[in-house]
């Protein structure tokens, strides 16, 4: 069982979408107000919805052809860094101006006890299914990062799980570490969608398939796929660091860290559309725009 938001006559509207592709219209106003319904009534998340559906009809819609919005408007945005080997010899060859096989400090947080864990994002700066993703006009080595998102709860509880694009310029995170602020966080460098899958339905979280696929002038031009079982760390371990002593919000989204990268002589350009897939979740697409074309469409 899925959880998306759309609009419907205008209104942003919840609907739970089954695993048979039917949508159904709920009458919470988001995804935390599901979550704390269910928990008021002692029941989980799925039964509420089990019940509420089984009294109404499905739209006679399919999911692709709504105007999707944000599954969920998180307040903050985290993410987890060099979670996956993949990004361990990224990080490297970047940091070293381009030295395969070189060790550097991402080797020793890779292995460490302690994960990295950053700041990405604000509800602000988000973006959902469908919306545009901006470059950063200072940039010349930007890529998508697919994640799999955690929606957790206040106190660090996973209540679902989500695609994730960590937009990141490899050339200022490679300058120097300190600039990975800059690096990971600009107006829209951030998108999460298409929909919530409640963590309740998943079966073994270290088995998603996560793809991604970037198109330029509808040509295939970078394809990488991943599973989650290749993680070095357990989800409950990123999550117990991002709230140990610290003060996190209802509906907070922590990205898990990539696993795909690009060539390394790829970098985005404006109009080039981005589809991250995670299997069982669904696929987020967002178009690329540099800032000299958001410019114009002002
Ligand atoms: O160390 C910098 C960030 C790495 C990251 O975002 C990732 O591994 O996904
Ligand atoms: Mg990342």
């Amino acid at each position: 069982m899925r959880i998306i938001r759309f609009l419907q006559q205008s209104i942003p509207t919840l609907g739970a979408l089954t695993d048979d592709d039917m949508v159904y219209v709920l009458p919470q106003k988001d995804f935390m107000q599901l979550v704390q319904e269910a928990d008021a009534k002692k029941i989980t998340s799925l039964r509420l919805i089990e019940e509420i559906i089984s009294n109404s009809a499905p739209l006679d819609k399919s999911c692709e052809s709504l105007d999707l919005l944000v599954p969920i408007e998180a307040p903050e945005v985290w993410a987890s860094g060099v979670t996956y080997e993949r990004s361990r010899d990224a990080r490297n060859y970047e940091a070293t101006g381009g030295k395969l096989d070189a060790t550097t400090f991402y080797d020793k947080v890779y292995n460490a006890v302690r994960p990295e864990i950053f700041f990405k994002s604000t509800a602000a700066r988000t973006v959902g299914p469908n919306q545009e993703v901006f470059l950063r006009s200072d940039s010349k080595w930007q890529i998508p990062e697919p994640e799999l998102g955690l929606v957790i709860n206040k106190v660090g509880k996973i209540l679902g799980y989500i695609v994730g694009n960590d937009m990141s310029c490899r050339d200022i995170e490679g300058e120097n570490p300190l600039y990975l602020p800059q690096a990971k966080i600009w107006k829209n460098s951030c998108a999460i969608g298409p929909a919530i899958r409640l963590a309740e339905t998943v079966e073994d979280p270290y088995q998603f398939q996560i793809t991604c696929r970037i198109y330029r002038d509808e040509k295939l031009v970078v394809e990488g796929t991943a599973s989650t079982g290749q993680l070095k760390r357990r989800f409950d371990e990123l999550v117990s660091y991002l709230v140990r002593d610290n003060e996190i919000f209802d509906g907070t989204v922590l990205l898990t860290g990539t696993c795909i990268v690009p060539p390394n002589e790829f970098t985005l350009v404006d109009g080039d559309r981005i589809e991250i897939e995670i299997s069982g979740i669904g696929t987020l697409i967002n178009v690329v725009k540099s800032q000299s074309s958001v410019i114009k469409s002002i």
